[in-house]
């Protein structure tokens, strides 16, 4: 086994923690000790604080304790309130970033900073959308299609465009449920509204509407977050990269961009090649300019420009501990409000550019979408000229770095199918020989691994363990967000990792050349795994719930994630949880969550906390689906 997988778990963690007490610096592993055990009652879900009569806390055992708050809200009920409204908390990060994206292709323009750049799925959606694409200019197509996106996210009447895409079946199961999520914004108010004082007290109903506002998310604003970011930025197509925090160098000046939007990261992609900030960087002593990303907007930046990585959401903190970053450069979501304090220990600048999050302490330069390229330039000049404040004796940089392929969108993989197709015998551009293969045997099923770092889990382990044992079962994986980025750094992006898969996987890898590990982007991109999931059941004939395949978020921690983790349940798909979400104070909920849903959406939750029985327990699972298949 080369060096490379060797070092699967190095990042330079430990030396970078001795390094932190060094420098009096304070990172997360110090505000979690303070922190001390953790709250039995919010770990179980069990407390609430929705109105002023409270809090309230209930036990979570049953006829011991408090067993109702003040207004009688039970276990079960406080316990779905508080589980609707992550739900409604993710729904409405991922939608309202697939917002902001929408109006970019409404303000895009052929001479302004943000224009077409891929006609071909611009006129496609025009088309699916019912929009006359004959003789007229691509911008005027263009607008016209960002205001129906736009009026996805309030429109009065109907559901939403993008269910269309599923397959017919599971168009029928929502519409049997009456979980076909109408305006998206509607359905994150509507569970607010529920989840006020006084409304539902119904565990079964709140996980219900929890199920329509998370497709709302899925096949609402996630989709459009994917799809518009393509037809402004360009459909991601396989390219090389290098992850982990030994991107960083020495002799340039290195900005981190980390959060969330390409509107942002983009921009700052194109004002760092421009020949005025690469002549400033170079009057300042430095070499150039080394862009690094972090967490998703780095997904984004690296699968359309090969932005190097420079690891995921856990080092944020590590990044600014190495002393050698000028800048790092944050929009919304994932961002630790600690990065303040902690780039004050060092030189480097905590830059926010977003009105939707401002953190106290850093240096806030705000970032306007109608004068993008001079606002990018601003901020990349700061970054530049705070170069000479660099500390050298405080400089590490950790030399570990790995080779990872990125980039796999939906028609880039079946750009990589078509290289088995005989066009004699079979049409090309199709997930047919995907479905094949899985029809066959010679892959055993699809998994998607998805979502963040937990501290309460060691970092990355949970992501690379699930992953290796999959892909060496000939269960080929795909993968976005935080755990793609620990993908890249353990190597296993790279077609190298070919070695660690089992026969069908290496064989099915070599011919249609691509890494048994496939980058599908950032999280809002998990829609790019439910598009391919459903475009191989409608090949099939069947149901995503029929499907070898499943989801799981090893170390996940936001409420995006909990809203995703239950729109790919309630779109068929089962989901494998690797830390315990906070409903075990109630029997109802978790059963329900584990166990009734299977009733309704022909998929449900795992939660195992030990990722090699979660491994295990999810190629039995493909197994079972298998067999009642019958391949
Ligand atoms: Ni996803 Fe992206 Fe990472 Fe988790 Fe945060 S970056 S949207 S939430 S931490 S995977
Ligand atoms: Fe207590 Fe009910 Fe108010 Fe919650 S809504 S704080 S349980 S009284």
């Amino acid at each position: 086994m080369s060096d490379q997988f060797i070092s699967i778990y190095q990042s330079g963690e430990e030396q970078l923690l001795e390094k932190a007490v060094k420098d009096g610096a304070e990172t997360m592993w110090d505000r979690k000790a303070a922190q001390k055990t953790p709250c039995g009652f919010g770990e179980k879900g069990v407390c609430c604080r929705i109105c002023a009569m409270g809090p309230c806390r209930v036990s979570p055992v049953a006829g011991k304790g408090a067993q109702k708050g003040i207004c009688g809200a039970t276990a079960d009920v406080i316990v779905a309130r508080n589980y609707a409204r992550m739900v409604a908390a993710g729904t409405a990060a991922h939608s309202d970033h697939a917002r902001d994206i929408a109006h970019i292709l409404h303000m895009a323009s052929r001479d302004g900073n943000y224009k077409v750049r891929d006609e071909k799925k611009l006129m496609s959606l025009a088309k699916e959308w019912g929009v006359n694409t004959e003789n007229r200019d691509i911008y005027e197509i263009a607008h016209e299609v960002a205001e129906i996106a736009l009026n996805e996210f309030g429109k009065p009447f109907g559901t939403l465009k993008f269910l269309e895409r599923a397959p017919e079946l599971r168009q029928k199961v929502w519409e049997d449920l009456q979980i076909k999520p109408r305006a998206i914004d509607r359905e994150i108010a509507t569970i607010l509204h529920s989840t006020h004082v006084g409304c539902t007290g119904d565990a079964e109903s709140l996980v219900h509407m929890s199920m329509r506002t998370s497709l709302a998310d899925g096949w609402g604003g996630s989709m459009i977050g994917t799809e518009f970011s393509d037809i402004i930025f360009g459909t991601p197509v396989p390219r090389e990269t290098e992850a982990n925090l030994g991107v960083l160098d020495e002799k340039q000046v290195n900005i981190i961009l980390h959060g969330h939007e390409p509107s942002l990261s983009e921009m700052i992609v194109m004002a760092s090649l421009d020949p005025e900030m690469q002549k400033l960087a170079k009057e300042v002593g430095a070499e150039g300019i080394n862009l690094a990303g972090m967490c998703c907007t780095g997904n984004e930046v690296t699968m359309r420009h090969g932005v190097k990585i420079a690891g995921n959401f856990y080092q944020q903190e590590m990044a600014i501990l190495t002393g050698a970053v000028e800048a790092i450069i944050v929009d919304v979501q994932c961002i630790f409000p600690a990065l303040a304090k902690l780039s004050d220990c060092y030189h480097t600048k905590f830059i926010t550019t977003s009105p939707k999050a401002k953190i106290t302490g850093a240096t806030h330069i705000e970032f306007h979408e109608d004068n993008a390229m001079e606002s990018a330039k601003n901020i990349v000049k700061e970054a530049i000229e705070n170069f000479k404040n660099r500390k050298n004796e405080k400089v590490f940089i950790p030399e570990i770095k790995s080779n990872a392929v990125v980039g796999y969108s939906v028609e880039a993989v079946i750009k990589q199918l078509d290289k088995v197709v005989n066009p004699h015998i079979d049409p090309m551009g199709t997930v047919k020989p995907l479905a094949d293969v899985i029809k066959a045997g010679v892959l055993r099923g699809a998994v998607g691994i998805v979502g963040c770092n937990n501290p309460k889990s060691k970092h990355d382990y949970s992501h690379i363990e699930i992953m290796k044992k999959l892909i060496a079962n000939d269960v080929i994986v795909v993968t976005t967000g935080c755990a793609a980025q620990a993908a890249a750094k353990a190597g296993l992006l790279t077609k190298d990792a070919r070695k660690l898969a089992g026969q069908g996987l290496a064989t099915v890898c070599e011919l249609v050349d691509i890494p048994p590990v496939l980058h599908m982007g950032s999280c809002v991109d998990i829609s790019r795994i439910l598009t391919i999931v459903g475009e191989v059941a409608k090949h099939l004939g069947i149901d995503n719930s029929d499907l070898p395949v499943a989801g799981i978020a090893p170390e996940w921690m936001s409420e995006k994630a909990v809203a995703i983790a239950t729109y790919v349940i309630s779109s068929g798909i089962d989901t494998f949880l690797g830390i315990t979400p906070p409903v075990t104070g109630s029997d109802e909920v978790v059963d329900i969550l584990t166990n009734r849903v299977e009733n309704m959406t022909g998929a449900k939750f795992f939660i195992e906390e030990d990722p090699h029985a979660l491994a295990d327990k999810v190629l039995g699972r493909i197994e079972e689906k298998r067999q009642k298949l019958g391949i």
